[in-house]
C-alpha cells in the first residue's frame, strides 16, 4: 500500500487553509513543516494533565511529565538506532546542537591551528560557530568545494585531510541543492583518519531513514520542527565515548550532580548538557510525530517524495527559461531554480499572492550562494502531504508570473 495523501491531509488542519483567497499550496517544507493533529493534541494533552517540571519532584504529576520525556528520548533513540539514550541530548534545535558540539568539542579537543573540515553547501548554522571557535579556540576552517552538478566528492574531503584535521563536520543533505552527500563513506574516510565526523541531519532526517550506527557517525544533529514536531526542540546525538570527554555547553541547574560555592560536579549523561527546566513537552510531542512518521513508513515516505521530485522536476524544466540549481545523482525533494529575467524576490511575492508558499533568497547558505554565483534562490520543497495537483498549481503559476514580466 502506498501513502494515501488524500486521508494524510486530513491530519494536517493547517492544509485546508485559502490565501488570498486560494487554496493553501505549501511548498516551504524544508523551512519548516506543518504538524499534524496527533501532535497538536499531544502539546494540549500534557499541558492539560500531566505538566510540572521534570527531574526535581517526588510528587505525581513531576514523575509523570519525567516519564513522558524519557520516553521521548527512547524514541529519539530506536528513530536513529542510537546505542544508549545517553546519547540522545535534547537541544533548541539543530543550530543549537552544533554550537553544542563547537564550543564543547573545540574547548576540550583542540588546540590552536587544528583544523575543522565543512563543505561549500552548508547551511550559516554549520559554519558560523566553527568561526566563532577560531576566534576562541584557534581552530581553523577548511572547506570541501562544490563539484557542477552541486555534488562533493569524496576525493576532495580526502584532499584536505592533515595531521591537524580534528573533526569532519557536513550536511546530509544540503538544504539548497537538495544533494544528499554520502555520509557513510565520509565518517568511513575520516574514521580511517582517526577523525570524528558530525553530521547535520536537519534536511534529512524527515525523509531518510537514519541509523548512526550503520553510518558510524559521532555526532548528528537536527531539529524536531522539521520533522512535522514541535518548534524549539532538537537533537544532538553523540557517540557516548566522546560526549563523556566534552565539558557541559550551558551551566544550570539539571546538569549538576553536586554544587558548592567551591566547586560543582556535574551530571552524568545526557543530562550534564541539558542545562535549565528542558523543553519536556516538546520533546514529547517530537516522540508523537516519530510515532507518526513511523506508522506511514519512511520507506513510503521517500518512494512518494522521490515521485514528487522527479514529477516537479519534469514538469518545473518545461518552463521557457528555466534553472534548475542543483541536479546531483541523489537528491532529496527540495528544488531551488530561477527564471531568468525574474528576481526571485519578485516570483515568490507573486506566487504568495497565488497562495503558492515558497522560500526565496540566499536560505542561509550565502557562501553556497557565491559559490553558484547567484544572489539567491526561489525554492520548493515538498513533504509527503504535497500533491501531483499542486506542484500543477506550482507550475501554472511561474508561467502566469512569467507571462507578466
Ligand atoms: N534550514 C531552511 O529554510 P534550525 O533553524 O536550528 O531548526 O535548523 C538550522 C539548519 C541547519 N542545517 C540545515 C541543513 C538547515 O537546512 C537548517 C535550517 C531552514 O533551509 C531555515 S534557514
Amino acid at each position: 500500500m502506498e501513502l494515501n495523501t488524500g486521508v494524510i491531509r486530513g491530519d494536517f488542519p493547517i492544509l485546508t487553509q485559502k490565501v488570498f483567497g486560494n487554496p493553501l499550496v505549501y511548498l516551504d517544507n524544508a523551512a519548516t513543516t506543518q504538524k499534524p493533529l496527533s501532535v497538536i493534541r499531544k502539546i494540549e494533552e500534557v499541558y492539560s494533565t500531566i505538566n510540572a517540571n521534570i527531574h526535581r519532584g517526588v510528587h505525581h504529576l513531576s514523575q509523570l511529565a519525567t516519564e513522558s520525556h524519557e520516553n521521548a528520548r527512547k524514541t529519539v533513540q530506536r528513530y536513529i538506532n542510537a546505542a544508549s539514550s545517553n546519547e540522545i541530548i535534547f537541544t533548541s534545535g539543530a543550530t543549537e546542537s552544533i554550537n553544542l558540539v563547537a564550543y564543547s568539542f573545540c574547548r576540550s579537543q583542540c588546540k590552536p591551528g587544528d583544523e575543522i573540515i565543512i563543505t561549500t553547501m552548508e547551511h550559516h548554522a554549520n559554519i558560523v560557530p566553527w568561526q566563532i571557535q577560531r576566534d576562541i579556540s584557534g581552530v581553523e576552517i577548511r572547506v570541501v568545494p562544490l563539484r557542477e552538478n552541486g555534488e562533493i566528492r569524496l576525493e576532495d574531503v580526502e584532499e584536505l585531510i592533515s595531521s591537524k584535521t580534528r573533526l569532519i563536520a557536513v550536511t546530509h543533505v544540503s538544504n539548497v541543492l537538495g544533494t544528499v552527500n554520502p555520509v557513510a563513506d565520509i565518517t568511513r574516510l575520516g574514521h580511517n583518519y582517526n577523525i570524528p565526523v558530525l553530521i547535520d541531519a536537519a534536511q534529512s532526517v524527515q525523509h531518510l531513514p537514519i541509523d548512526v550506527r550503520a553510518m558510524d557517525c559521532d555526532f548528528l544533529a537536527f531539529s524536531s520542527h522539521k520533522m512535522y514536531g514541535p518548534t524549539g526542540v532538537g537533537v544532538l546525538y553523540g557517540t557516548e565515548s566522546l560526549l563523556e570527554k566534552m565539558p557541559p555547553y550551558r551551566a544550570g541547574g539539571e546538569m549538576i550532580a553536586h554544587v558548592t560555592f567551591e566547586k560543582t560536579i556535574f551530571n552524568e549523561l545526557p543530562f550534564k548538557f541539558e542545562a535549565g527546566t528542558p523543553d519536556y513537552v516538546g520533546s514529547t510531542a517530537l516522540g508523537e510525530a516519530i510515532r507518526y512518521i513511523e506508522n506511514l513508513g519512511l520507506d513510503k515516505i521517500r518512494r512518494y517524495e522521490e515521485h514528487l521530485l522527479r514529477y516537479a522536476t519534469d514538469r518545473l524544466m518545461q518552463i521557457d527559461d528555466m534553472q534548475i540549481i542543483g541536479t546531483s545523482q541523489q537528491k532529496s525533494s527540495v528544488i531551488s531554480f530561477l527564471v531568468r529575467g525574474i528576481h526571485p524576490y519578485d516570483m515568490g511575492l507573486l506566487l504568495d499572492q497565488m497562495g503558492i508558499a515558497v522560500r526565496t533568497g540566499h536560505h542561509c547558505a550565502q557562501p553556497l550562494m557565491d559559490a553558484l554565483g547567484v544572489e539567491g534562490t526561489l525554492r520548493a520543497s515538498f513533504a509527503f502531504y504535497n500533491t501531483e495537483e499542486e506542484i500543477d498549481v506550482l507550475v501554472e503559476g511561474i508561467k502566469k508570473v512569467v507571462k507578466m514580466f
